[in-house]
């Protein structure tokens, strides 16, 4: 290592960056997806084993996609690093470690199943923006043979300035492509009325407890999991819904059609599969939408609705593809392709302007958001995104419950308080839940009204707490007289079980 060295690999990095703001910001003109890091990341996570991915949401949670981002920065600027140190010696060693790094990223971008015409186009802005830049970095900071530099090895001032400047350049590039994504277009649709409204939630399904998870989650508040990591932005009027596949009579809907179709309303509690015991990715809406029955019946299905070799391979705007057993679309628990959650179009995060809810199906086998394709085919001909990566295809709901107050590791003052929280069972219901203290005997809790088998519910106890460290336990029993499994199972591949435990400290 010489002395320019430092200089040489700060050149790559700043030259690095300043391509990918540049290509950030054509990305945001053209189409977001394609952006370098967005692009790369996407492809990182469909190509990341099973385990890896469960590791990373045990270990970052929602958080793992910023992370994902982070990584995938820090190894590309590793790599620019190395190339702006081998500049020194080779031009072309150098050009060639930024043409394949911007090549693997257009590569990235043009193979994601949403790539439009132009998905290329930020990746060779990237190549051409970086390479130039690195050529005047170097030659700016007398970093090459010919080049004017004062005292040889040393970085010259107008060096070092013209690595600021292209540094603060890269930021405002960057900072303006990301501005430009995340405006929020106002793309929405009116929503039409229920034919078959619902009355107002029972006044008995919240406890009044504070610290109780209110029953029904703001859609601002609603956990959101995907492998997106920019949700889709679906233009309505581009549109459309196909019902296709062992079909005698596929069809093809656009909003308009779709919106004039009768529409129910029903209240559905979701949850991820990747939930942990005692975990937050669940919560409630009153979802509007066409059940998938009407659909299904429209296309004319004749195949056995109860053959458990069928499935729906569900389709998403990006690509994402889910299965859910056709005899869930087709049964009496009103499955929907649903637009409308708690009386909003569904927002963009949650799958607008269509997606799917399945009662009693964990998430990623039965709520496919930005739906547009439904596929009657059998499970072996056309296995779905978490198939592939050996997630259980039997993803119904586990009976769960959980302690929302007080919070695990809470210091409280002694004397009477509450325990509460919620508990749920979709399409069996949740009939008792019960408290334990340390050893104690189990106690049973008070429940909220029902309102129907899909919903959760929520409990409460009061408790004297005595001074001292304890341990709360939470069970439940549901509609058909099963008890909570204690046995403990992590998320993959069919869903965690195992009884929720929190300790606090009293006094
Ligand atoms: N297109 C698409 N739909 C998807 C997913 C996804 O990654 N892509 N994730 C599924 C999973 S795993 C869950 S739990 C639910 C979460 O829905 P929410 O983000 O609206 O809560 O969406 C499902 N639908
Ligand atoms: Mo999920």
């Amino acid at each position: 290592m010489n002395a320019s060295t430092p200089t040489a690999a700060a050149s790559g990095v700043v030259a690095t960056a300043l391509g990918a703001a540049a290509a950030h910001l054509v990305a945001a003109l053209v189409s977001p997806e394609s952006s370098p890091v967005l692009a790369v990341g996407s492809q990182v996570i469909d190509l990341t084993p099973t385990p890896v991915k469960e590791w990373a949401v045990a270990t970052f949670g929602t958080a793992d996609k910023p992370v994902l981002i982070g990584s995938v920065t820090v190894v590309t600027l590793l790599a620019a690093a190395g190339a702006g140190a081998l500049r020194l010696r080779s031009r072309v060693a150098a050009t060639t470690v930024l043409l394949v790094l911007t090549a693997l990223a257009g590569a990235a971008a043009v193979l994601r199943p949403s790539a439009g015409a132009l998905a290329w186009m930020p990746a060779l802005t990237a190549a051409v923006v970086g390479i130039a830049a690195l050529e005047v970095l170097a030659a700016r900071a007398g970093l090459l043979r010919a080049g004017p530099s004062p005292r040889p090895g040393q970085p010259s001032r107008r060096g070092l300035l013209a690595l600021g400047g292209a540094g603060v350049g890269a930021a405002a590039l960057g900072g303006t492509g990301q501005a430009l994504i995340a405006r929020n277009q106002p793309s929405t649709i009116g929503l039409p009325a229920a034919a078959e409204p619902l009355p107002p939630l029972a006044k008995g399904v919240e406890v009044g407890k504070a610290g109780v998870s209110p029953f029904v989650t703001p859609n601002g508040d609603f956990y959101r999991i995907d492998t997106a990591l920019l949700a889709p932005r679906v233009d309505p009027g581009d549109w459309t819904l196909t019902i296709d596949g062992d079909v005698p009579d596929g069809f093809t809907l656009d909003i308009g059609e779709l919106l004039s179709l009768p529409m129910v309303e029903r209240d559905i509690t979701l949850n991820c599969v990747s939930n942990e015991v005692g975990g937050d990715l669940i919560g409630h809406a009153r979802w509007l939408g066409v059940p998938t029955r009407e659909l299904l019946a429209r296309a004319g299905l004749d195949e056995d609705p109860r053959d458990p070799d069928l499935q729906v391979l569900s389709t998403s705007t990006d690509g994402m593809t889910i299965s859910t057993p056709l005899s869930a679309l087709l049964d009496d628990r009103d499955a929907l392709v649903a637009v409308g959650m708690n009386g909003a179009p569904l927002p963009r995060e949650h799958g607008f302007p269509a997606r799917l809810v399945t009662p009693g199906l964990y998430g990623f086998v039965g709520a496919t958001k930005w739906l547009t394709r439904m596929t009657v085919t059998r499970y072996d001909a056309e296995p779905a995104y978490w198939t592939e990566r050996d997630w259980a295809t039997d993803g119904t709901v586990k009976t769960q419950s959980r302690i929302d107050t007080p919070a695990p590791l809470a210091r409280i003052d002694a004397g009477r308080t509450i325990i509460g929280g919620v508990a749920w069972a979709q399409r069996r219901g949740i009939e008792r839940v019960e408290v334990r203290v340390d050893d104690g005997p189990w106690r049973r809790a008070t429940l909220g009204d029902e309102a129907t088998v899909d919903c959760w519910r929520q409990w409460f106890l009061p408790w004297d707490a005595t001074e001292g460290r304890h341990d709360l336990t939470v069970r439940a029993t549901d509609g058909e007289g099963e008890l909570q499994t204690s046995r403990t199972a992590t998320p993959f591949p069919s869903g965690a079980s195992g009884w929720h435990t929190i300790a606090v400290t009293v006094g």
